[in-house]
């Protein structure tokens, strides 16, 4: 199998191509990534010199590198991750999400169409059903009520992708999936921005009266899925992927100052962000029922484990925030 993983760079996309190598040893995985201020190639560095993973920094919306690219490793299967992925900052600038969310994935489509692949796995969000009151659960058939600019051009790409089934017959498959946390997120999202916060003593900026609910699931436990939706799922149905783990802010950001010790003096209520959904929580009976996905990780020895990591790792997060190790891969391109 000759597999195109994009946004192989990025905290969920990096983790699933480690993971692909490990548990399909005799698959190649080309992983096509912009390398955006989100996307570290230093986050792979682990599998530097393995003939099996296959670098091309690209955009998906360039019809005629993907194309080549398809051809030249011939690609059979996608799993497609690019994308722009924060909710704030399509709030701060909202065209490159469409452009790259929805255009960009249209046009992958179009070029797997023309590749005919044999399947195109399209990872899309919880946030496309918007917000939840106190109780209940979002299901595959549950409406689709974005809030924000990122949420929006992920129900549309989301949607474009399911109309290539329905349209051209193209095998896809959607998941939608919870909050995920673990190693080589950016520091950007709650949980590594609160931890790198506090090893700071910098504030710990928590939107609104901190109870807004998210329902959160571990990075690996998603990859597990993701396999699964790949090679088990049914063309042309939606799976909802969740780790059963609802927590609210406040109790997360609490969590993360006791892991690291520092006092809850830290926390500065700040204003809320605009539309912010109150609660996800998700119903995961498909994918448990038809696919026999269970979640592994425990939230708490989950998050104790992903603090560990960034509290060890500070020349990590210290690079990619600073953007060192992009303009040292820029700097390389431009001598070649
Ligand atoms: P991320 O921001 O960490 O990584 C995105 C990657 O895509 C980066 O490596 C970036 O360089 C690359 N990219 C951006 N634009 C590109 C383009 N035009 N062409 C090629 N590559 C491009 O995102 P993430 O958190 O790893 O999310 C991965 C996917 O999962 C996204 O589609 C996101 O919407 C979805 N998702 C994420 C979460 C979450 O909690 N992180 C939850 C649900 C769904
Ligand atoms: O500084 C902060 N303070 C704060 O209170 C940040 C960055 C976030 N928050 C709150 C907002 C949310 O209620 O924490 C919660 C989580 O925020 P994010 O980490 O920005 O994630 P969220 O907005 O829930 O979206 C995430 O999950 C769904 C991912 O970023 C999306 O890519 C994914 O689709």
């Amino acid at each position: 199998m000759n597999v195109l993983v994009t946004g192989g760079c990025g905290f969920i996309g990096s983790n699933l191509v480690r993971y692909l190598r490990r548990e399909r040893p005799d698959w190649t995985v080309v992983n096509l990534d912009q390398l955006t201020y989100a996307g570290n190639l230093e986050n792979l560095s682990d599998l530097e010199g393995d003939p099996r993973h296959v670098f091309v920094r690209g955009d998906i919306g360039n019809r005629e590198l993907v194309e080549h690219l398809m051809s030249v490793h011939a690609i059979d299967t996608v799993l497609h991750l690019a994308a722009e992925s924060h909710v704030d900052r399509s709030i701060l600038g909202p065209e490159v999400f469409v452009t790259t969310n929805v255009l960009g994935t249209q046009r992958l489509l179009e070029a797997s169409r023309a590749r005919g692949v044999k399947r195109f796995v399209m990872v899309s969000t919880d946030e496309v059903y918007g917000s939840l009151g106190p109780t209940g659960a979002f299901t595959e058939s549950s409406p689709l009520k974005p809030s924000s600019p990122y949420s929006a051009s992920k129900t549309s790409s989301d949607l474009v992708a399911l109309a290539y089934h329905h349209t051209f017959g193209m095998d896809v498959v959607v998941t939608r999936c919870s909050n995920n946390y673990g190693r080589y997120q950016f520091p950007e999202k709650l949980i590594p921005l609160m931890v790198v916060n506090a090893l700071h003593d910098r504030p710990l900026p928590v939107y609104g009266d901190g109870a807004n609910v998210r329902d959160w699931l571990h990075v690996e436990d998603h990859c597990q899925a993701l396999l699964l939706a790949l090679e088990k799922g049914r063309a042309g149905e939606v799976y909802n992927i969740g780790g059963g783990a609802e927590r609210r802010n406040i109790d997360i950001v609490k969590a993360i100052l006791g892991l690291v010790g520092k006092p809850e003096s830290l926390i500065q209520y700040v204003k809320d962000r605009p539309g912010h959904d109150r609660r996800y929580a998700i119903d995961p009976s498909k994918i448990r029922a038809e696919l026999g996905w269970t979640p592994a990780h425990t939230f708490e020895q989950g998050l104790a484990e992903t603090v560990r990591w960034y509290v060890d790792h500070p020349a990590w997060w210290e690079r990619v925030m600073s953007g060192a190790y992009r303009q040292y891969f820029e700097t390389q391109y431009r001598h070649r």
